[in-house]
């Protein structure tokens, strides 16, 4: 029987405090009006981008009585989006997972998080970086940020900026580890430092779109999870890849324009809680650019 209610399977740790993960994507996709089941991998503190210290449980050995619930009261999801995992065991529990709940029509979304700013977040350890692009190759859409890309492609050092040649070469080379389309966020733009990108590709049509947006000094740690849940929820809603990405880059840009002028830790994340209700409203479609078909 099909959801009443769009019904996202979302598999991310719960941190307490920062605006990432969990306590992002319910908010965000609630409101675009889609149903948020949490399959959390993890209870932390707070996140870990930008804090010192963190309290960590691992639930790693829960997760899989978890799923044999949903299985057996019949869960069917429209999306399955996985996010922050916590182990390399997470990783065969989430590809399973996937095998099992994927139906013809469901879109599965791995957003590849292990790092940022050139660097793995704190709870990782580069051998987790060969597990998750086994992980990529099941999804739809994989959302890596720069530095995700680098090491997904097996760089050690990562590149402050590539140009648009390169980004096309890494596209195409995340691609033929296996999802269909790929999402790069925060990637500066090489030829114009005032501003930043989002560059897609999609394998199916060899299409390559660009979403470009002014670069503004700061970054706010959960925003790549906002951003990951916006456009799956415009995707969800019809919305075409195109449009789903320019939605959330122009909603991640007004969250960070609305935060910026106040003075308060980045780590503690864009003030979400403001914005939200513009993710109700008709979206103008801005510029972007289809680069190669
Ligand atoms: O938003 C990515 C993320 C998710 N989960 C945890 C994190 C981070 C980024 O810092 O620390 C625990």
């Amino acid at each position: 029987m099909e959801n009443i209610i769009k019904r996202v399977a979302a598999i991310h740790d719960l941190s307490g405090f920062g605006r990432s993960s969990l306590t992002t994507i319910i908010p965000t996709l609630s409101t675009m009006g889609i149903q948020v089941c949490p399959l959390p991998t993890a209870i932390l503190s707070n996140h870990t981008g930008g804090f010192e210290t963190f309290s960590y449980v691992d639930l790693t050995d829960s997760m899989e009585d978890y799923i044999l619930h949903w299985k057996g009261i019949g869960m069917e999801f429209d999306c399955i989006y996985s996010g922050f995992l916590g182990s390399g065991k997470q990783i065969d529990i989430v590809s399973r997972f996937i095998d099992d709940f994927r139906h013809q029509d469901a879109l599965v979304v791995v957003d590849p998080v292990m790092g940022d700013n050139g660097h793995l977040y704190a709870s990782f350890t580069p051998d987790f970086i060969p597990l998750m692009r086994k992980l990529v190759a099941k999804a739809d859409i994989i959302t890596p940020n720069l530095t995700e890309a680098a090491f997904l492609l097996g760089f050690e050092e990562v590149p402050q900026t590539i140009t648009k040649d390169e980004a096309l070469v890494w596209l195409r080379k995340l691609a033929d580890l296996g999802p269909k389309m790929v999402v790069i966020t925060s990637v500066p733009d090489c030829e114009d430092p005032t501003r930043t990108d989002v560059m897609a590709y999609k394998q199916e049509t060899n299409t390559v779109w660009e979403m470009s947006c002014k670069y503004i000094p700061a970054s706010y740690p959960g925003t790549g999870d906002t951003f990951a849940s916006v456009m799956i929820g415009s995707l969800l809603q019809g919305d075409s890849l195109p449009v789903a990405l320019d939605r959330a880059v122009q909603f991640i840009s007004q969250c960070i324009k609305a935060s910026i002028g106040y003075d308060y830790p980045k780590r503690n994340g864009i003030l979400l809680e403001r914005e939200l209700d513009f993710l109700r409203t008709r979206h103008k479609i801005s510029d972007f650019e289809i680069l190669s078909c």
